[in-house]
């Protein structure tokens, strides 16, 4: 499977925001990664689906959103996505992952289930029918600037294993947190597939985001 970079626009100068995605459009970047939070599911609360909208109007790079809330389904019909789009929802945040996978499909975008640090990869079992991605959190999410948990290497190895074993080549694996080159390069070896690249690889002042790319997929 080709490696893919993220870029997670919460980490973005938020008072120049298409100057960021156009930068990040020059750098070649896979997808946008834009976190919607609800100050419930975690303690946060950053971007919102009429910015969702509004970006998928200003450019062609794919989304990949990622729900942090509760109860994702009564969010579904306020984003515009296309089907190139992530839309992807917590595990731990929905009763009925199953039926809002699906329902995500039937809107016409891809389906991804997310899992914490603390949940385990087997609670994936089930759902794979209905998944396009799975994403396994290197960190616990809400902020951007923490440090990656200790085991996120053997989970995603871990997470490999057992898609390959239930014959799931084909679903991608995204790491999100803390995803710096070095992290990176872990995580890569232990197969990872799409990088969110927020302020440990790209978002970092006076550095341009370019070469900070070039730099990143030098050591997948
Ligand atoms: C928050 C969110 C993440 C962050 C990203 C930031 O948990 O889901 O997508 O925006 O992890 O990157 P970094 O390198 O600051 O951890
Ligand atoms: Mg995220």
């Amino acid at each position: 499977m080709s490696k893919l970079l993220s870029a997670s626009v919460m980490c973005a100068d938020l008072m120049n925001m298409e100057n960021s995605i156009r930068e990040l459009e020059k750098a070649g970047i896979d997808y946008l990664h834009v976190d919607i939070m609800d100050g419930s599911f975690v303690p946060n609360i950053t971007l919102g689906f009429d910015f969702i909208n509004a970006v998928k109007k200003i450019t062609d790079i794919p989304l990949d959103v990622h729900m942090m809330v509760n109860n994702p389904t009564q969010f579904l019909d306020l984003m515009n996505l296309g089907k190139d789009d992530y839309l992807c929802i917590h595990y731990e945040g929905d009763l009925h992952a199953q039926r809002t996978l699906a329902k995500i499909r039937e809107k016409g975008c891809k389906s991804g289930l997310a899992i914490n640090p603390q949940t385990p990869v087997e609670c994936f079992e089930h759902l794979l029918d209905y998944m396009d991605m799975a994403l396994v959190m290197t960190v616990s999410p809400g902020f951007a600037g923490q440090k990656i948990f200790a085991g996120a290497g053997d989970k995603v190895r871990k997470t490999r294993a057992f898609l390959d074993e239930k014959g799931f080549r084909n679903i991608p694996i995204e790491v999100d947190g803390n995803i710096s080159p070095e992290n990176g390069a872990k995580m890569s070896k232990c197969g990872a597939d799409i990088f969110v690249l927020g302020t440990s690889s790209l978002f970092i002042k006076d550095k341009d985001m370019t070469e900070s790319a070039n730099a990143f997929r030098a050591v997948l």
